[in-house]
């Protein structure tokens, strides 16, 4: 029998995100009958190569989706709002990468480890969540269902393609001009609708997108908000501190949790050995722990430097890094597709 194959668009293709949504579709062979590549008016008419076949991109339109099935965004949060109901409306379901639906009723927010489930709640969209979170969540989820979990205080060191392709082209060109002692004007970092721009080369930037009224930052408080609602927990206690670094690729994140009972440090690694997605890399005698290096075009999470907390019984200390723009964004979204389509 000839598997059913999907119309699928992929809404932002040119970017950091949509090239890797293309990459992953390809390697997953998701089956895709029709392929529409959508971005701005500025690269409509341009092509993009996917299995061997080149792609016009079209401008991203609400008639663009007409016939589309399931429909990537990755374009932005004001371009979703916009355009994610006009492809919802032509009976397409949008797995939607950006801020725009994640914290609205009705709207599953999901990481395909922790929980599945919410996707078939869908009313059409579906929300991808933030890199940050997706990673601390699938680390966090088996030490959850065993443990309980209270507390989380976690710090990131996030890569700059976080911000995008002209992120990355930023520090390539900061960093060659501080090696040949040129002088440059930082143009890029923090993102968001700032006045003031710091260097990211052999720098770290504790702030990503704009200030909250309670200090915390945009990335942070989607952090906090996300967190609870894919763990189903509006009670868990949880701060961030995030933090750009000059990295092109991998968030890595220095986590604390406070469970609700006391932790066995073997059954832990043995719980996170076992995880879906995770890769436990704890061997501090071999200086083995997780590295953005090694991350970087992997799919799963990687977890280390495991260690109980020196005062409280409860506590654990751990590293965790994965590749921000393939779990943290493509291929999460990739893999809610997949979930969603074998539902059906
Ligand atoms: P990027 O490299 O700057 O790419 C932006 C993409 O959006 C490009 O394809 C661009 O097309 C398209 N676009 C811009 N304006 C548009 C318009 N008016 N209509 C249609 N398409 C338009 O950014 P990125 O890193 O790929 O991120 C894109 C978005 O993905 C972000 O804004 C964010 O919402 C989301 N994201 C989510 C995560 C996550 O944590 N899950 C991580 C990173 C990004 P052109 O090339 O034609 O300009
Ligand atoms: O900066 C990072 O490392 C992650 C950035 C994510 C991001 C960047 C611009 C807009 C988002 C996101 O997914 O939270 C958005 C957005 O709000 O859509």
């Amino acid at each position: 029998m000839s598997q059913k194959t999907f119309h699928v668009a992929v809404v932002g293709a040119t970017g950091a995100v949509g090239q890797q949504m293309l990459n992953t579709l390809s390697e997953r062979n998701f089956p895709i009958g029709e392929l529409s590549l959508l971005a701005s008016a500025r690269s409509a008419g341009q092509t993009i190569e996917f299995k061997g076949e080149n792609i016009t991109i079209k401008e991203a339109t609400p008639e663009a989706f007409e016939g589309v099935e399931i429909a990537l965004f990755s374009a932005g949060g004001s371009i979703s709002k916009k355009l994610a109901p006009e492809a919802v409306k032509r009976g397409a379901v949008v797995i939607d990468n950006t801020n725009a639906f994640r914290m609205e009723e009705g709207v599953p927010l999901v990481v395909p480890e922790v929980n599945p489930e919410d996707i078939a709640l869908h009313k059409g969209v579906i929300s991808n969540p933030n890199c940050s979170t997706i990673q601390m969540v699938v680390a966090l989820k088996p030490l959850k269902d065993r443990y309980g979990l209270k507390k989380i205080i976690v710090s990131t060191y996030q890569a700059v393609s976080g911000a995008g392709n002209v992120a990355m082209d930023e520090l390539v060109r900061q960093t060659k001009a501080v090696i040949n002692k040129e002088e440059f004007t930082p143009e890029i970092l923090p993102v968001g609708s700032l006045e003031k721009k710091h260097q990211i080369a052999f720098n770290a930037i504790p702030q990503i997108d704009v200030f909250q009224e309670n200090g915390f930052t945009l990335e942070e408080m989607k952090m906090i908000n996300e967190t609870k609602k894919i763990m189903h927990d509006q009670s868990l206690e949880i701060a961030t501190t995030c933090v750009r670094i000059p990295v092109l690729t991998g968030h890595s994140e220095s986590i604390y949790i406070e469970l609700e009972q006391e932790v066995n440090l073997d059954e832990v690694r043995k719980l996170l050995s076992e995880a879906p997605g995770v890769i436990l890399e704890d061997n501090p005698a071999e200086q083995h722990y997780p590295l953005a290096t090694r991350a970087s075009g992997r799919p799963e999470v990687f977890v280390g430097r495991l260690r109980k907390d020196l005062n409280n019984p409860k506590g654990l200390h751990m590293w965790v890094v994965s590749d921000n723009l393939l779990k943290g964004a493509a291929w999460n979204s990739v893999q809610i597709a997949e979930k969603f389509i074998e539902g059906l």
